[in-house]
This record gives structure tokens, C-alpha cells and sequence, in this order.
């Protein structure tokens, strides 16, 4: 289990402006706009409260706070709570909490405690960094051949990949897949009507999804130049020298964007 550390959240304020405004530019709609449209539901003035966890791994710098930022920035009201575990969600509910957000070493939750509505960062992860692909106007591709606009390339598909895969397929993508586990591709291709990406005959791809915990995952013969990347995997998928070489347009953000996703996921139908 890949966890988070400090490092990786200490560029996440800027990060997440910079992926807001790119996703706009992208889809036509913000993160906010874009994430009650996926989910159908509104944010009715819930307080979100965030409860820090020092179950296994423990604390992690950064990320209560992370969190706080990521709901404020957006205009929602939410606290972290001064006591951890137990005590924090006595703490959090008294206090008037509508939604609680906390994560151990394997499960980041936002559980509606109003409408019993629960939501899981790896899921709602996928959904939202695929979604951005599904949802890139066809304008920002000038002069691409319009068989490729459909098509994406999703590379590792565990938890967050898989549902990524799944709503890809929902929303009528023609996906190729890769995974560097050969028995995770064998079931994939088996279970999906996907493709099985191959190394040994590349192709290009416009559009691709990653979520490996791996670095440098993106081939030069897997980018057509000015591709859209959209990747949650953390470290980064691709370098500056490729992403620059190719013109492709990166949304990756290590927290706030899967985060938004829960929230709408856990909020009332609009
Ligand atoms: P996971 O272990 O469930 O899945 C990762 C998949 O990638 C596996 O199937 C693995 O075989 C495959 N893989 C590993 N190395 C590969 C490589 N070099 N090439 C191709 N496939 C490879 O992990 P997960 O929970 O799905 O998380 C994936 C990544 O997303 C992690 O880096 C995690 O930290 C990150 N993550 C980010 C956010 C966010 O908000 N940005 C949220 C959740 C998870
Ligand atoms: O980073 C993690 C795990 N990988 C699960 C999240 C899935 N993307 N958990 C964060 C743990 C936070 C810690 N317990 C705290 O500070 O409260």
C-alpha cells in the first residue's frame, strides 16, 4: 500500500489552482462543476469534519491539513478535529459534523453520517481523473484524427485504476490496457471488452489514464504529441523532457481532486 508523505503534499495548494484552471481549459467546466455533474448532487452547507488517525503508519504531515485546504479552497465549511481515532469522531460529530473524513493506511473515507451516503478515495479517484478524459472537448486536439479521440490508453489497473477502467467503458471509450503484473492483464482483458496494450507492437494514444506508483511509465511510442495525460499515480508518470518533447498536457494532483470527487459522491441528489 502506497501511502503518502509530507513531500508529497507540500506543493499541493498550488498544484490544485493550477489543476482546477487546467481541467476547465480542458472540459469547459471546473473540478466543482464538473464533480456535481458527475455524482447529480449539490453541496447544501454540510460542515465536513476531519478526524487525524494514527492507526498503523500513523499521522501524516500535511494531511489533515491538506484536506482542510482542499474544502476551503472550494468554498465548504470544515475543521480538523483537536483530539485523533475515536475521541476526534466523538469531537467531530458533537461538534456538528455532516460528513467525516479520515484515512488509515488503507481506506480514505467521507461518510455522510446524515444520509448514510459512503465514498472511497481509490474509487472516486478513478472516476475523476477518467472522467477528465471522457469529458476533453474535441477542440483542444487541433487537426487530430477523430479516431483517436475515443480511444485511451489506461495504464495500471489496481484500486484506483479499475474503476477508472469501468466508467471509461460506461462512458463508450475504446480502452487499451496495460499493467506491469501480467496475471492483473490476463483478468482484465478477460473480464473487459478492452484491449490488451502491447509493448512489442506499440501504439499512440491522445488520451491516457495511469495510476501506477511508479515513475516514467509513459513510452515516447504510447504519446502522440499533444496527448492528455491524466494520472493520479504518484510519483509522476511522465518527466519534464517527454512532457515537454510531446506537448502533453498533465492533470495530476496528489490529493484535493480525488477528495472533491468523495464529497460530491457523499452529498444530497441536487
Ligand atoms: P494498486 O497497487 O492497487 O495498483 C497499481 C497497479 O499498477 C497494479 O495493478 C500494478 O501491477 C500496476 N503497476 C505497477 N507498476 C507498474 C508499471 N511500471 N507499469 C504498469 N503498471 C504498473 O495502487 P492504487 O491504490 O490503484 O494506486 C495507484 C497510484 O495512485 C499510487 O501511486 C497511489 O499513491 C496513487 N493515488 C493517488 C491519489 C490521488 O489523489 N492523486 C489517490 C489514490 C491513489
Ligand atoms: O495515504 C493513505 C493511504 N494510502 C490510503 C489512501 C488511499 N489513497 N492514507 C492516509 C493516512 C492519513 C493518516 N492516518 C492521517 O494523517 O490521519
Amino acid at each position: 500500500m502506497a501511502l503518502l508523505t509530507p513531500d508529497d503534499l507540500k506543493n499541493m495548494k498550488n498544484a490544485l489552482v493550477r489543476n482546477d484552471r487546467l481541467i476547465e481549459k480542458l472540459t469547459g467546466t471546473d473540478l466543482k462543476t464538473m464533480c456535481a455533474d458527475i455524482y447529480g448532487t449539490a453541496w447544501r452547507h454540510e460542515k465536513i469534519g476531519i478526524i487525524p488517525i494514527t492507526a498503523g503508519g500513523g499521522i501524516i504531515g500535511r494531511f489533515s491539513e491538506s484536506l482542510l485546504h482542499t474544502i476551503r479552497h472550494f468554498g465548504m465549511e470544515g475543521f480538523i478535529t483537536e483530539k485523533t481515532d475515536v475521541a476526534g469522531y466523538y469531537e467531530a460529530v458533537t461538534a456538528g459534523a455532516d460528513i467525516i473524513l479520515m484515512a488509515d493506511d488503507y481506506t480514505f473515507a467521507a461518510h455522510n453520517i446524515r444520509n448514510g451516503k459512503i465514498a472511497h478515495n481509490q474509487i472516486c479517484t478513478g472516476i475523476v481523473y477518467s472522467e477528465v478524459l471522457v469529458r476533453t472537448r474535441d477542440e483542444f486536439f487541433k487537426g487530430a484524427d477523430s479516431g483517436s479521440l475515443n480511444r485511451v490508453l489506461a495504464i495500471g489497473i489496481g484500486k484506483v485504476g479499475r474503476p477508472a477502467l469501468e466508467n471509461l467503458i460506461a462512458r463508450g471509450c475504446d480502452v487499451c490496457v496495460y499493467d506491469a503484473d501480467p496475471a492483473v492483464l490476463d483478468r482484465i482483458v478477460e473480464e473487459f471488452d478492452v484491449r490488451r496494450y502491447d509493448p512489442e507492437k506499440p501504439q499512440s494514444f491522445l488520451k491516457i489514464f495511469e495510476a501506477t506508483p511508479c515513475a516514467d511509465t509513459i513510452r515516447e511510442e504510447m504519446l502522440i504529441p499533444g496527448a492528455v495525460l491524466s494520472t493520479p499515480g504518484i510519483p509522476c508518470a511522465i518527466g519534464k523532457e517527454k512532457r515537454v518533447k510531446y506537448n502533453v498536457t498533465t492533470v495530476q494532483e496528489p490529493l484535493g481532486i480525488g477528495t472533491m470527487s468523495m464529497l460530491y459522491q457523499v452529498f444530497d441528489k441536487a
